[in-house]
């Protein structure tokens, strides 16, 4: 059967990296080889850029600057990780693509989206995923999830306001494309989501063993 790129996007605390295992463990027992990335990072280069992003500084980070950082570290992940897996026929789980860059950088950061539109083409091309599921919360409760895990990175620090721009910005694209994406009430307990899961990922899986 053909591979699948499976993109997991959402605000923090939102219940990606709980899933992602749900779905790595559900797609293995039905056969399916998968590999478990994530953005920024996914290979060495790209998880430097990662803590170059991440970790707090004294300067001023600009916005493009971390676009562009954001772009730099996929391109590598495309052509070393991403794009030889696909080849090779295998599945791709990736806890955030560029939709991540559309949310945080374009309506987080209010940077212009034609720009990041074309680096998106630029960087990647047609390659874009088969599926979308967005872990939709609540930003209070996704923050109060995350806060109880570890220390706080540097985009984490955000104010209120910025997460919920980046909120509105994940359900907008999620509105221009309902063929792609599926939004999952990451709200509902871990049983529930995982329910919604089963739903969402059911039309991929049905050519398995064909
Ligand atoms: N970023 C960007 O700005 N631009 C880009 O282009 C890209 C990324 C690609 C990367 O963070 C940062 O980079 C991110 C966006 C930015 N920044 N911020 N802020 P990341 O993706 O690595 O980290 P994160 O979004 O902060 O993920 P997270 O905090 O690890 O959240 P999560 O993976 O969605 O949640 P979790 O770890 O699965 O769950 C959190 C806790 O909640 C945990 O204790 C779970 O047991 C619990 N949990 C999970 N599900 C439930 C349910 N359903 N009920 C109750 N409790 C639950």
């Amino acid at each position: 059967m053909a591979s699948s790129f499976i993109s997991i996007e959402g605000g923090e605390g939102a219940g990606k990296s709980t899933s992602i295992a749900y779905i790595k463990q559900k797609l293995e027992a039905l056969g399916i080889e998968c590999i478990v990335t994530r953005e920024p990072g996914g290979t060495p280069m790209a998880e430097d850029m990662r803590q170059l992003l991440l970790q707090h500084r004294d300067e001023n980070v600009d916005p493009y600057t971390e676009l562009l950082l954001m772009f730099a570290s996929r391109r590598q992940h495309v052509e070393n990780v991403i794009r030889p897996a696909l080849v090779a026929g295998k599945w791709v789980i990736c806890d955030r693509f560029s939709d991540a860059s559309v949310a945080y950088q374009g309506f987080g950061r209010g940077l212009d989206q034609d720009f990041i539109s074309s680096l998106k083409y630029w960087v990647h091309g047609d390659l874009n995923p088969t599926l979308t599921l967005l872990f939709d919360l609540d930003i209070a409760i996704g923050m109060e999830r995350a806060g109880q895990r570890s220390n706080l990175d540097r985009i984490e620090t955000e104010e209120l306001s910025f997460f919920e721009r980046v909120r509105q910005g994940y359900l907008s694209q999620a509105k221009a494309e309902p063929q792609r994406y599926r939004v999952v009430d990451a709200a509902q307990t871990i049983a529930s989501v995982e329910s919604q899961l089963d739903g969402f990922l059911a039309p991929l899986l049905v050519t398995v063993g064909d």
